[in-house]
């Protein structure tokens, strides 16, 4: 697939070597180079400075925790919040006349960038069917059709609401309640992309989805192992906590195929040490490994672990751990001791003795925890990897102990809470029926459709309406081309947005704009100035309160559409007060509070400073398995295996992009500059392919059934990747991906571990830019 030639820029390819360290003073310069452009400065000085403070504006980026109340930088941000938050804040504005200058196919040609660059929409937007234009409509008309055609479905099941995570706990609240009383559970969202893998293991080991993990456990630990994860570009706050721990003598073993900037050195933009000083080393032990071997490394240390005990009887283990909590060691440790060494030198790249020296590392530490992200979940062997990550920590009862635990890092802000909010297409019975004690109705007891499962109902025409809070879902999803074809055989698309995405280019017979404030606006409803809630990584839940005027007085609040729209389409079918949510979300958090666990006197401990945090009932010694304790689980062996002249390729982010939607050209961490269409590869490897630094070649996906994937003309760039992987940016390349290939058991797809070889295309030049 040739991807919209607005992609390509007019600007040449430069390389420079990947930088040693992140986060320093050029960084805070480069985030108000990006907002300056962006906005006025006095605006951008406004926001920072109430980022992420209490009683601020929650930041709109990652999830990452913020610290106590009383131990807040007056600058708690980083250059990418810096840069997220004031790409919501800018000055641009798209109104009526921009949708008459520009048809749809015009914007369908326009690349994720240049479509982002236009700035924020403004009022309700139709294209009506047969058209190629958007046109202006009113809200009540808007949600009128929307509504229409929902009631027009011969089924409820045949409507899909899709949430992406910056949405607000209170919107995903009314969303999902919305989606039920109408009398679906198809609620796909962002998250079946991201962590879904963490979540099915984690419930399944330890009976809870979510991480164990809070702020001062980072603080006080003893090891912490970073695993398929970029904190310096993707959760920058995250190096300051590295760096508290590493103060009180913790040490860190990274592990990942790139030697990335910020597991390398951290210079601290809010300390004077980290602005004229070297700055604090990160990583004390990189392990640079094979694509997809951690499953195959954390078995190996497992083995070793189990081998020191044999060793030294009762030194190792920790027995009253295992036997007061735990089920299924002994089949465990049979299967663990069979690992086979040349499996994992194979799998890993790694040595035995590298690996020994981390378990040496793990022996030496009485608190441990392990951090994850994608470089784990996106992989077809996720979820058998994360159990494995938790047997690691069950075996020294690294659980549940201050310092100790499994840290999955959450991607959106709020995509934690979209989920506690009950957005997710299998919610527990216990959660349905808490909704139909409060509301008096049934909600629909089978369980819905995923994001892929969304896509595939769409190509097939089970699903016509499908309805978006917030993201940029076909960009997101995988099969590019694939999923833009189901989309566009929907009866009607329509997006809840801020900002212009390809997903909006993508459309159904009719497709709807409905425009909505950001986190920075201030949201007035018939009851006064509201604030919403989110809840971060950390399980901890707390408001967010808008400070701007609104970019446009025709914006509603995420709330006030769904609330109307509910309205709309349900015709007082659920004894639902929709109009009294919308007027104070209050009300809406009175309902949370007797229906979510954990969210008793909502309204008032969420106003305290800091808010509150859930429990987490591993904390407790509490297991919610069907055992009623942690599980030891058996997983696979898996060699992940190029076949010869192949490489395995990870899409993911470069440092100035948010998901979707890249900011600029350039990945300064990693040396590039000017161009995204670009593959990392090594340069061993490269020498292997008969290739060199610039030579043009499209990147082909090769797939079990003998089917193949194109993405055309990337510019090759030696890397120190691991030997036999690649590199190259998303969402660039979800067309390599096919809607069949995911992860087992979660359905995520696999954005990472994709086979792929390198066509050169030396004929080919840049396109010439849009
Ligand atoms: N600036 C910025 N911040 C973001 C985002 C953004 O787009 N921009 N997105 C947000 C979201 S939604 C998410 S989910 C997070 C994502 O945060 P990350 O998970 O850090 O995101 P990726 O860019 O996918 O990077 C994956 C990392 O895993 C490594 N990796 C890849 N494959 C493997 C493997 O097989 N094994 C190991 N050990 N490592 C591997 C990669 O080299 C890379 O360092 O970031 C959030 N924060
Ligand atoms: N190949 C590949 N594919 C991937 C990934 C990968 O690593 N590789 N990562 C996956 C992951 S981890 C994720 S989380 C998904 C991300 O998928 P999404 O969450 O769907 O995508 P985003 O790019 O975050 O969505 C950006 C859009 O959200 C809208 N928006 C922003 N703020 C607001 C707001 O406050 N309210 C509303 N209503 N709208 C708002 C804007 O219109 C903006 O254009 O992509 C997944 N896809
Ligand atoms: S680390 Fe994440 S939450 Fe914190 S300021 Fe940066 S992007 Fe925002
Ligand atoms: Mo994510």
């Amino acid at each position: 697939m040739r991807n919209p030639p607005g992609e390509e820029p007019d600007t040449p390819l430069s390389v420079t070597p990947p930088k040693k360290w992140a986060a320093g003073v050029p960084a805070v310069v480069h985030a108000l180079e990006y907002s300056l452009e962006q906005t006025s400065a006095r605006r951008t000085g406004v926001d920072l400075l109430a980022m992420n403070q209490v009683g601020g504006i929650d930041c709109p980026g990652c999830a990452w925790a913020d610290p106590a109340p009383g131990r807040r930088h007056r600058n708690e941000y980083c250059e990418n919040g810096a840069k997220h938050i004031n790409d919501e804040a800018t000055t641009r504005r798209i109104t009526a006349d921009f949708f008459r200058k520009h048809s749809v196919s015009d914007l369908a040609a326009r690349s994720d960038m240049w479509l982002n660059q236009q700035g924020r929409l403004t009022e309700p937007m139709i294209k009506r069917p047969g058209s190629d234009h958007y046109e202006p409509i009113g809200w009540n008309d808007a949600l009128g059709v929307l509504a229409q055609e929902l009631k027009a479905l011969d089924s409820p099941d045949e409507a899909v609401f899709y949430t992406s995570g910056r949405a607000s706990n209170e919107a995903a609240f009314v969303l999902q309640l919305f989606a039920r009383a109408f009398g679906t559970n198809n609620l796909p969202d962002c998250s079946n992309m991201c962590h879904e893998s963490s979540g099915f293991a984690l419930s399944e080991t330890l009976g809870t989805g979510k991480g164990t993990v809070s702020l001062d456990d980072l603080h006080h630990a003893d090891l912490i192992f970073l695993v398929g994860q970029n904190p310096g570009s993707n959760h920058p706050r995250q190096l300051s906590a590295l760096e508290e721990a590493k103060r009180g003598g913790g040490r860190i073993v990274a592990v990942n195929p790139l030697p990335e900037a910020g597991l390398r050195r951290f210079k601290n933009p809010q300390k004077p040490r980290g602005i004229v000083g070297r700055g604090t080393q990160i990583a004390d032990r990189f392990l640079h490994i094979k694509p997809g071997g951690d499953l195959a490394l954390f078995q190996a240390l497992n083995r070793l672990l189990l081998e020191a005990e044999d060793a030294r009887p009762g030194t190792v283990l920790d027995h009253d751990f295992i036997d007061a909590h735990t089920a299924g060691f002994e089949e465990f440790a049979r299967h663990a001791r069979t690992v086979d060494w040349d499996d994992v030198r194979t799998a890993t790249g790694l040595t035995r003795q590298e690996i020994e020296k981390v378990r040496d590392e793990v022996l030496d530490s009485e608190r441990v925890i392990v951090c994850w992200a994608m470089g784990i979940t996106q992989h077809k062997h996720g979820v058998p990897t994360i159990r494995e990550i938790v047997n690691f920590l069950m075996l020294r009862g690294n659980l549940g102990r201050a310092g100790t635990g499994a840290c999955p890092v959450r991607g959106h802000s709020n995509v934690q809470g979209d989920r506690t909010m009950g957005i997710w297409e299998r919610m527990p019975d216990t959660f349905l029926d808490a909704l139909r004690q409060e509301f008096g109705f049934d909600p629909p007891r089978a369980h819905g459709l995923d994001s892929v499962n969304s896509i595939k109902a769409m190509r097939e025409g089970r699903v016509k309406v499908f309805l978006a809070l917030a993201g940029n879902f076909v960009r997101a999803a995988p099969d590019s081309e694939v999923t833009e074809e189901a989309m566009r055989s929907c009866r009607l698309t329509a997006h809840i947005s801020t900002k212009l995405n390809r997903s909006h280019t993508v459309c159904g017979d009719t497709a709807l704009i409905l425009p909505t404030l950001g986190r920075t606006e201030r949201d007035v409803q018939a009851d006064g100035e509201q604030f919403v809630t989110v809840e971060n990584s950390m399980s901890e839940v707390h408001t967010s309160r808008g400070r701007l005027e609104p970019a446009s007085s025709l914006l509603l609040s995420e709330v006030a559409i769904l609330c109307r729209l509910a309205r709309r389409t349900l015709d007082g079918k659920a004894d639902i007060p929709w109009e009294e949510f919308e007027g104070d979300y209050g009300t809406i958090r009175d309902r949370i509070s007797r229906i979510v666990p954990g969210f008793h006197d909502f309204n008032a401990r969420v106003t305290r400073p800091g808010g509150f945090q859930l429990p987490n009932p591993v904390n407790e010694g509490v297991f919610n398995t069907k055992a009623g304790k942690a599980l030891f689980t058996c997983n696979e062996r898996v060699v992940p295996r190029a076949p010869e002249g192949h490489l395995l390729l990870q899409t993911l982010r470069s440092h100035d992009q948010w998901n979707t939607v890249p900011y600029t050209d350039n990945d300064r961490y990693r040396g590039i500059h000017g161009s995204r269409h670009v593959v990392l590869v090594n340069p061993a490897d490269l020498t292997d392919l008969g290739l060199a630094q610039g030579d043009r070649v499209d990147l082909v996906s090769v797939w079990a059934d003998g089917s193949e994937r194109r993405a055309e003309n990337f510019e090759v760039v030696p890397y120190p990747a691991a030997k036999g992987s690649a590199a190259a940016y998303y969402p660039e390349t979800n067309v390599l991906v096919p809607l069949d290939s995911v992860a087992d058991i979660s359905n995520q797809p696999t954005s990472k571990g994709i086979v792929v070889r390198l066509e050169p295309a030396p004929s080919r030049t840049r396109p010439a830019p849009a």
